[in-house]
């Protein structure tokens, strides 16, 4: 299914009057409005593959209706989001769940509603069937050299297809680890791990990069090989240039600092890019913005600050994209709020007083330091991202105006009520 543009203009007439007046009540305090605008619109945050479909936990999972079937069904709802909001406009693979079997056509076909396709992402987390080697004690740091290379060997068959597809990352989370003490070598599975990147770091083009992601914990327990930022970052240190680390907002545990991360990260040049979710307990993957906005912000904050310190361009110079699983809610509906946060928080952090934020912290003015962040933080932005969206041809309200469309009902009368999507 595809939305055609008149729709959303019919339905964006319905609101122009009110967003007009929002808009210019906001808009009236912002100094650089036109800046912030165009950088609004430049911004666009990836869609994985998987996460088109419900979600689930170990215990069960309840499928909502009209799930992709199908890659090509998959890139359809991803036109959709973006036909929406204007800033979906890639798609992020996962192999094997979704191996593009006719790389031509597919991209035809993503181009045809604006996409094209971001990181592609490996998995060595799962056995596949007729595999010869079980990932049961891990893949790239095994005790075991042919499980290793079975590993590393799928990890460049997933190169192949990105190349295919014109993606220019790999993507890289290993569950790697071990379940109790005295399990592993610590610095045997580390090497082993390091020894494995390489092979496939040797493998990328010269215009790829390839983004490590880390976790503490789960589905090991006791440790994970690549646990933190830090082992994440010494492994794309030692593997060179193209290798960096990429920051997964729900791979950390309770209370750390993941703005400080990001600063530290940005400031030595190795921050990949990141997976949005958000969480309250663990890697809860939630919709963005719904537990913790206020850490959203903060790390905008950062990145903003962080960015410009080097003259990165904020729109491409950073890989964006959800991670995100959707257990109870309609999967593009999630999406949709997840992008609209993203974009909130990234409203904002334009919109922080730098230059006074500067002289306060030169200062020690604590409070003012404090002020400024918050003033920015409190500041009612979504008139600002609804401009944005309209300049673009979006919509002003992406999920009422979804709602309005009766998407699901659509979908499901398509697809069916039973169809379940790939993925976890
Ligand atoms: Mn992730």
């Amino acid at each position: 299914m595809q939305i055609e543009k008149y729709k959303i203009d019919e339905i964006n007439q319905q609101h122009l009057a009110k967003h007009r007046r929002q808009f210019e009540f906001v808009a009236a305090d912002v100094a650089n409005l036109d800046l912030v605008l165009q950088k609004l619109g430049a911004f666009n945050i990836a869609i994985p593959s998987w996460a088109l479909g419900t979600g689930g936990t170990r215990f069960g999972r309840f499928s909502g209706g009209g799930e992709p079937r199908s890659l090509e069904e998959k890139i359809e709802d991803v036109g959709v989001i973006h036909a929406l909001n204007k800033s979906s406009n890639s798609i992020s693979l996962h192999i094997p769940w979704d191996i593009p079997e006719n790389a031509a056509s597919i991209k035809a076909l993503a181009a045809q509603v604006g996409l094209h396709f971001d990181a592609v992402n490996s998995n060595t987390f799962q056995d596949q069937p007729n595999q010869k080697h079980s990932y049961k004690y891990g893949s790239l740091h095994h005790v075991d050299k042919a499980v290793r290379k079975q590993a590393i060997e799928h990890n460049i068959e997933v190169i192949k297809y990105g190349v295919q597809l014109d993606s220019k990352a790999l993507s890289v989370w290993l569950s790697d680890g071990s379940n109790f003490p005295g399990q592993l070598n610590f610095r045997r599975a580390f090497q082993n791990t390091q020894e494995s990147l390489q092979e496939i770091y040797d493998a990328l083009p010269d215009d790829w990069k390839m983004w490590i992601e880390y976790k503490p914990y789960e589905p090991n327990f006791y440790s994970t090989t690549i646990g933190d930022w830090g082992q994440s970052y010494l492994l794309a240190s030692k593997l060179g240039a193209k290798a960096s680390t990429l920051v997964d907002l729900g791979h950390h545990l309770q209370g750390t600092n993941i703005e400080q991360i990001v600063s530290i990260l940005l400031m030595e040049g190795k921050l990949a890019g990141f997976h949005f979710n958000d969480s309250k307990y663990g890697d809860d993957d939630l919709t963005v913005g719904s537990i913790n906005p206020y850490q959203l912000f903060l790390i905008f904050n950062e990145l903003v600050e962080g960015m410009d310190a080097r003259g990165m361009n904020h729109a491409k110079d950073i890989g964006w994209m959800i991670d995100a699983s959707h257990n109870v809610k309609d999967p593009i509906e999630d999406l949709l709020q997840s992008v609209q946060a993203i974009k909130i928080a990234y409203a904002q952090a334009l919109l922080v007083d730098k230059n006074t934020l500067v002289t306060a912290q030169n200062n020690n003015d604590v409070t003012l330091a404090q002020e400024i962040l918050q003033t920015a933080y409190r500041t009612d932005v979504r008139p600002l991202i609804a401009e944005a969206s309209l300049l673009a041809g979006g919509s002003i309200d992406p999920v009422g105006t979804y709602r309005k469309l009766n998407v699901r009902a659509n979908l499901i009368k398509e697809r069916g009520l039973k169809t379940v999507a790939t993925g976890l």
